[in-house]
């Protein structure tokens, strides 16, 4: 008997790499095949990562650039052609093999489905990235893998919302409590627990230096046991991933919150 029957996978950062490695670079060959001398590099990215969605972040930029268009509806044109341009890339560097998964994200994986726990994935990034990557790594026949599948198209608010987690669980037909969550980004893990759902945090390039005090456990990826809060035990000779009894284990430190949205 699972404590847990669904573990909800974010994408970005969580099941790779994918903003450092993947989207910045994809923005960056966008503006370039549409004439703009804008270049994106990791620290501005970075900054700009606090405004989630693609689209979004793009209007974020230009309202900071002299050199873009004046006018609104102009900037709204230009944030979508630049959008859809960069997901393009985006899925040709994805299917060249670009961007690896994350290290224990495939064992994880593989551990849900031969103890029966539902998996699910609750991503505020357009549904055509989340295909691109998971075709790649899992096969055309990937979404047979996720009970739930949201992603951007299908939320109103993206996160820090709790909508995709909301509606996660409305997919699934199970209540806060009976699903785990794993994200990387503070503004992920605000919207898990806004929506009663516990959360992991595993740590990716850009967000290596978060805390959050809302996370069951905090560490340095699905790889390694070691540099966990709480901490893992390990005997040094032992598989070094982390696992489903892990969590579990961590899952029942944790108190039953409510809600708060
Ligand atoms: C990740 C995002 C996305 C990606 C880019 O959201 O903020 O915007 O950076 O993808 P999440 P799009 O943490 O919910 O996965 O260009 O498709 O928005």
């Amino acid at each position: 008997m699972n404590r847990f029957d669904a573990l909800l996978w974010d994408v970005d950062g969580v099941l790779a790499e994918t903003e450092r490695d993947g989207h910045r670079v994809a923005f960056n060959l966008a503006f370039e095949a549409n004439g703009l001398a804008w270049r994106w590099d990791e620290a501005r990215y970075g900054e700009l990562l606090r405004v989630t969605g693609g689209r979004e972040r793009l209007l974020a930029d230009m309202a900071a650039r002299a050199d873009a268009p004046p006018l609104a509806r102009d900037r709204e044109a230009l944030a979508r052609a630049l959008h859809a341009s960069k997901n393009g890339f985006y899925a040709r560097l994805v299917g060249s093999g670009a961007i690896a998964l994350r290290d224990g994200v495939l064992e994880l994986m593989q551990e849900c489905l031969s103890r029966g726990v539902r998996m699910g994935i609750a991503s505020t990034t357009s549904r055509a990235n989340v295909e691109a990557l998971l075709r790649h790594h899992l096969g055309a026949a990937w979404q047979g893998l996720f009970v739930a599948i949201v992603c951007g198209e299908d939320v109103r608010l993206k996160k820090p919302d709790p909508e995709v987690y909301v509606r996660a669980l409305l997919q699934l037909g199970l209540g806060c409590l009976q699903a785990i969550a794993i994200e990387d980004a503070p503004a992920g893990v605000a919207a898990a627990r806004a929506a009663g759902v516990r959360v992991l945090v595993t740590r990716s390039a850009y967000f290596g230096a978060a805390t959050t005090a809302d996370a069951i456990a905090i560490g340095p990826g699905l790889h390694d046991r070691r540099g966990w809060r709480p901490a893992l035990p390990w005997d040094g000779r032992s598989p070094l991933r982390v696992g489903l009894d892990d969590i579990e284990a961590w899952y029942d430190r944790m108190p039953a919150v409510s809600p708060s949205a």
